[in-house]
Protein backbone atom coordinates (compact mmCIF):
# COMPACT_ATOMS: atom_id res chain seq x y z
CA UNK A 1 0.00 0.00 0.00
CA UNK A 2 2.68 2.53 1.18
CA UNK A 3 4.29 1.23 -2.33
CA UNK A 4 1.76 2.27 -4.33
CA UNK A 5 1.34 5.93 -3.04
CA UNK A 6 5.32 6.46 -3.08
CA UNK A 7 5.66 5.36 -6.70
CA UNK A 8 2.21 7.65 -7.36
CA UNK A 9 4.09 10.49 -5.92
CA UNK A 10 7.15 9.91 -8.06
CA UNK A 11 4.65 10.11 -11.14
CA UNK A 12 2.85 13.34 -10.33
CA UNK A 13 7.06 14.87 -9.82
CA UNK A 14 7.98 13.46 -13.27
CA UNK A 15 4.89 15.04 -14.88
CA UNK A 16 5.46 18.07 -12.94
CA UNK A 17 8.92 18.91 -14.26
CA UNK A 18 7.92 18.10 -17.47
CA UNK A 19 5.77 20.98 -17.57
CA UNK A 20 8.69 23.27 -15.98
CA UNK A 21 10.81 22.04 -19.27
CA UNK A 22 8.21 23.25 -21.77
CA UNK A 23 7.87 26.55 -20.33
CA UNK A 24 11.47 26.63 -19.74
CA UNK A 25 13.67 28.99 -21.69
CA UNK A 26 16.01 27.50 -24.34
CA UNK A 27 18.80 28.05 -22.14
CA UNK A 28 17.72 26.00 -19.20
CA UNK A 29 17.12 23.15 -22.23
CA UNK A 30 20.61 23.56 -23.02
CA UNK A 31 21.44 23.12 -19.79
CA UNK A 32 19.83 19.86 -19.31
CA UNK A 33 21.15 18.69 -22.79
CA UNK A 34 24.84 19.53 -21.88
CA UNK A 35 25.17 17.80 -18.80
CA UNK A 36 23.71 14.39 -19.99
CA UNK A 37 23.40 14.20 -23.83
CA UNK A 38 22.58 11.10 -25.06
CA UNK A 39 24.86 8.96 -22.62
CA UNK A 40 24.49 7.86 -18.82
CA UNK A 41 24.77 9.87 -15.87
CA UNK A 42 24.23 9.29 -12.04
CA UNK A 43 24.13 11.85 -9.63
CA UNK A 44 25.22 11.73 -6.06
CA UNK A 45 22.26 13.15 -4.56
CA UNK A 46 18.52 12.74 -5.04
CA UNK A 47 16.62 15.02 -7.89
CA UNK A 48 19.98 14.87 -9.92
CA UNK A 49 22.21 17.40 -7.21
CA UNK A 50 25.62 17.37 -6.30
CA UNK A 51 28.48 15.47 -8.94
CA UNK A 52 27.86 13.63 -11.57
CA UNK A 53 29.26 10.86 -13.40
CA UNK A 54 28.88 10.50 -17.11
CA UNK A 55 29.29 7.22 -19.04
CA UNK A 56 29.51 7.14 -22.52
CA UNK A 57 28.80 3.58 -24.25
CA UNK A 58 29.36 2.42 -27.92
CA UNK A 59 28.66 -1.03 -27.76
CA UNK A 60 26.01 -3.08 -25.68
CA UNK A 61 27.23 -5.58 -23.40
CA UNK A 62 29.64 -3.12 -21.92
CA UNK A 63 30.77 -2.85 -18.56
CA UNK A 64 31.96 0.40 -16.84
CA UNK A 65 32.98 0.60 -13.13
CA UNK A 66 31.52 3.37 -11.11
CA UNK A 67 34.60 5.77 -10.01
CA UNK A 68 34.07 9.08 -7.86
CA UNK A 69 30.60 8.14 -7.31
CA UNK A 70 30.92 4.51 -6.32
CA UNK A 71 28.78 3.67 -3.99
CA UNK A 72 27.19 7.47 -3.42
CA UNK A 73 24.46 7.45 -6.52
CA UNK A 74 21.34 8.67 -5.65
CA UNK A 75 19.59 9.22 -9.13
CA UNK A 76 20.52 8.85 -12.84
CA UNK A 77 19.45 9.75 -16.33
CA UNK A 78 19.64 7.43 -18.69
CA UNK A 79 19.08 9.39 -22.58
CA UNK A 80 20.57 6.66 -24.18
CA UNK A 81 18.60 4.14 -26.06
CA UNK A 82 19.71 1.23 -24.40
CA UNK A 83 19.10 -0.69 -21.23
CA UNK A 84 21.27 0.40 -18.25
CA UNK A 85 21.83 -2.71 -15.55
CA UNK A 86 22.92 -1.77 -12.08
CA UNK A 87 25.59 -3.61 -9.94
CA UNK A 88 25.77 -3.12 -6.31
CA UNK A 89 29.90 -5.11 -6.79
CA UNK A 90 32.56 -3.61 -9.57
CA UNK A 91 33.43 -5.07 -12.63
CA UNK A 92 29.43 -6.19 -13.06
CA UNK A 93 29.48 -9.06 -10.99
CA UNK A 94 26.81 -11.34 -9.87
CA UNK A 95 23.32 -10.39 -10.47
CA UNK A 96 22.29 -6.72 -11.03
CA UNK A 97 20.01 -4.59 -8.79
CA UNK A 98 18.01 -2.28 -10.68
CA UNK A 99 17.45 -1.49 -14.52
CA UNK A 100 16.89 1.72 -16.37
CA UNK A 101 14.66 1.11 -19.13
CA UNK A 102 16.11 3.20 -22.26
CA UNK A 103 14.89 7.29 -22.19
CA UNK A 104 14.14 6.77 -18.58
CA UNK A 105 15.30 8.87 -15.62
CA UNK A 106 15.15 8.41 -11.57
CA UNK A 107 15.56 11.32 -9.15
CA UNK A 108 15.16 8.84 -6.12
CA UNK A 109 17.30 5.45 -5.99
CA UNK A 110 15.54 4.74 -2.87
CA UNK A 111 12.20 3.25 -4.33
CA UNK A 112 14.31 0.40 -5.47
CA UNK A 113 16.29 -0.33 -3.16
CA UNK A 114 19.74 1.04 -4.54
CA UNK A 115 20.52 4.33 -3.16
CA UNK A 116 24.34 4.76 -2.85
CA UNK A 117 25.27 1.14 -3.51
CA UNK A 118 26.02 1.32 -7.63
CA UNK A 119 29.71 0.35 -8.34
CA UNK A 120 29.21 -0.80 -12.01
CA UNK A 121 26.57 -0.75 -14.91
CA UNK A 122 26.22 -2.42 -18.02
CA UNK A 123 24.54 -1.13 -21.17
CA UNK A 124 22.49 -4.10 -23.01
CA UNK A 125 19.94 -4.03 -25.75
CA UNK A 126 16.41 -3.12 -24.76
CA1 LIG B 1 24.00 9.67 -2.48
CA1 LIG C 1 28.38 -1.20 -4.19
Amino acid sequence: MKRTSVRRAGVVALALSSLMTVGATAQADARLASSCGLSFCLYEHDDYAGAEQEFLFTSNNTCANVTTLNNKASSMRNPSAGRIQFYNNANCSGSYGYAAAPGSSDSDLTNNGFDNKTSSVKRVSP
